[in-house]
């Protein structure tokens, strides 16, 4: 189901912020809060879609859903959470409201919720069941509240709703102790009797930054981290961490050149605002029987890690808990597969005889060269610049001798907090990094190869 059919404008009061110039002097390229960083680093984060919606087999609640049908009877958190770091992801996000307005939490703001279903006798709560199994599993913790509701009266009344909303929204980030990323997805559709409801954004991320000062918050128009423009997993070859704040001012901002922002970036961008690609392990974002066959496979995991990860993005991937409450063997088994998969392919480095050398070619050129002795099977890159100082590399080649001849391996434009290119596997005996172009003085980026 498309996201973008159900975005409006509708935007009151909007502060964008803007780069300070000052006469004379270039202002200094954007860069990553320490917190940025360490979202990065993380590379992968599980994303959990549960609900009312894993008992009627949709994707999109209409609000109408009785509470009496939620019964996760098996439901562990600590399964999900285990598959989860066993396959090297360090966070889990949840679905804490989806656009249905059921609240997996018993929640004061509403009777549609858990507190209402025979599940743990209504005495349950998955939110604090995720909680406790993050801990126990030392992975982070991040929830999703949909702002579209389908089930709230007030949504539509836009001051009510907005008040709603945000006593949620406190609710999930005051009981539960740490919470790492906030998901804001833009969907707004229209509200009992065609009412359409205004969001107060900005109200929403300073509520976020007050009680949870570190928290990641993710939508269209971050602030912290963007979505990357598609649900297929791929974000843009070309993939600037900076981005024109005004190009997309607001989760589900439609108009001249929205998806390409997301998808790609802008090296005159103003604010560090990353990449966060998010795609599910089956065709739906909610668990549905009828796609138990249609799990992807580790071939395809390990390619959509290439596609994100591998492309200056984080990889965010869904995988539904089934009605009983517990993630699918199927699912289960592609994630370790993937896992395995990748530890193989980056488990042998192929280590050059001495440290590699960096000459400059140019204002903004350089080139890097590795010894590698006799020559060795090399079939994976790893490039990454320090992007503490900023990103700006914007076009490199990685070369490979053979018999003398220099041939390219792999070429792209940007590489940023990481970037991994795959190649037919080839035996060279040097190998050179060319930095062509750039949009400041580039810093050498680290490389290592791999050639299993
Ligand atoms: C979208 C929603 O409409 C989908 O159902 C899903 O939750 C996806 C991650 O975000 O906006």
């Amino acid at each position: 189901m498309n996201r973008r059919r159900f975005i409006a404008a509708g935007l009151v009061g909007m502060a964008v912020p803007r780069a300070i110039r000052l006469p004379g002097k270039t202002a200094p390229r954007p860069r990553p809060s320490a917190a940025q960083l360490e979202w990065q680093r993380d590379e992968l984060a599980m994303f959990l879609h549960c609900g009312v919606n894993t008992f009627t087999d949709r994707e999109w609640g209409d609000g109408k859903e009785d509470p009496q049908i939620f019964n996760p009877e098996r439901l562990d958190a600590r399964q999900w959470a285990r598959a989860a770091r066993a396959a090297g992801f360090r966070a889990l996000i949840l679905t804490a409201k989806h656009h249905d307005g059921f609240c997996l939490w018993p929640t004061r703001t509403t009777e549609h919720s858990v507190a209402k279903s025979p599940w743990r006798g209504g005495q349950g709560d998955v939110v604090r069941e995720l909680v406790d199994a993050c801990k126990a599993e030392s992975l982070k913790m991040g929830l999703y509240l949909s702002p579209w509701d389908r089930n709230a009266a007030v949504y539509g009344d836009s001051p009510r709703y907005n008040d709603f909303y945000i006593e949620q929204l406190t609710e999930l980030l005051t009981r539960y102790g740490t919470i790492s990323e906030v998901w804001f997805d833009g969907a707004n559709g229209e509200g009992p009797n065609g009412r359409r409801q205004t969001y107060d954004w900005p109200r929403v991320w300073s509520t976020v930054r007050k009680l949870q000062p570190n928290a990641m918050m993710f939508s269209d128009a971050g602030p912290d981290v963007r979505w990357i423009g598609n649900e297929r997993g791929v974000a843009g070859d070309t993939n600037w961490s900076t981005v024109v704040p005004e190009v997309v001012p607001y989760p589900g901002a439609t108009g001249d050149g929205v998806i390409q922002m997301l998808q790609h970036g802008d090296p005159a961008g103003s604010v560090w605002r990353p990449g966060e690609t998010d795609v599910s392990i089956r065709p739906g974002w909610f668990y549905h029987a009828a796609e138990d066959a249609r799990v992807k496979s580790a071939d395809d995991l390990v390619g959509l890690y290439f596609t994100s990860v591998g492309r200056n993005s984080k990889l965010l991937l869904n995988v539904p808990p089934t009605p009983a409450g517990v993630l699918h063997d199927v699912d289960v088994s592609r994630l370790a597969e993937m896992r395995s998969r990748l530890d193989t392919m980056f488990a042998k480095e192929v280590r050059p005889k001495r440290q590699i050398v960096w000459r400059t070619t140019g204002a903004r050129q350089m080139v890097g060269e590795l010894e590698l002795g006799a020559p060795v099977r090399v079939s994976v890159a790893d490039l990454r610049e320090d992007v503490r100082e900023g990103q700006t590399i914007s076009s490199y080649a990685i070369e490979g001798e053979q018999n003398g001849a220099w041939r390219t391996l792999s070429q792209g434009t940007t590489i940023g907090f990481r970037k991994l290119d795959r190649f037919e596997p080839v035996e060279v005996g040097r190998v050179r990094v060319v930095i062509r172009e750039a949009v400041d003085v580039p810093r050498p980026p680290r490389v290592a190869l791999f050639g299993s």
